[in-house]
């Protein structure tokens, strides 16, 4: 893979972590300071499933999609080639390890992500299997197998407005790193 101008980075965790409002937190910092061809873009892959059909069917009893992760990976290829992808997903293990630069895992009380999916609507055994994987750690513990490089994979919390200053003020830091170790 050839080197890339901006960052690919993957925002991670348990449905109602926040992946979501982070990367449109950072998508409208950066690309409000960047010019054009600096730009980030959001992809949410769960949106990008439904959208391009990468998945074999609806599981009625988890309320989900059959996800096909080959048919995902080759719907992203070209894009990742060029860097400055913010993708958004429960799930991080599927993505070959030279893909991100950046794996930021966010991390909720459970009790505080129980109230935001009950607020989602979701039905009750989506909410405690949800619920359970959060105070299992089992997003983090997926990332940190599959991107075991030093310093790839980053725990944030994500519970308050005052997580997602510090959160999107970390990843800026972050970033200006990136840039001057990658120029
Ligand atoms: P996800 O994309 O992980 O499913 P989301 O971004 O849709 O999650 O956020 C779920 C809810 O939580 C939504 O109502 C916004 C709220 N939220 C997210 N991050 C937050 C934070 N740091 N402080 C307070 N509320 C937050």
């Amino acid at each position: 893979m050839s080197k890339r101008n901006l960052p690919n980075i993957l925002i991670t965790g348990t449905p109602g972590t926040g992946k979501t409002t982070l990367s449109q937190s950072i998508l409208e910092s950066l690309n409000r300071a960047s010019d054009q061809q600096n730009q980030f873009k959001h992809i949410s892959i769960g949106d990008l499933v439904k959208q391009k059909d990468l998945h074999n069917g609806y599981n009625n009893e988890w309320q989900c999609y059959d996800v096909d992760d080959d048919k995902i990976l080759d719907e992203l290829e070209s894009t990742i080639e060029s860097g400055g992808n913010i993708l958004d997903w429960h799930c991080s293990e599927i993505f070959p390890e030279n893909w991100l630069d950046l794996v930021i895992v966010l991390r909720c009380d459970h009790q505080v992500l129980y109230q935001r999916l009950e607020d989602r609507g979701y039905k009750s055994e989506k909410i405690q299997e949800n619920n359970d994987a959060e105070i299992f750690g089992e997003c983090l513990h997926e990332a940190l197998e599959a991107f075991p490089n030093p310093g790839q994979v980053v725990e944030l919390q994500s519970e308050e407005i005052e997580n997602l200053e510090s959160n999107l003020e970390r990843f800026t830091l972050w970033l200006d790193n990136w840039k001057s170790n990658n120029s």
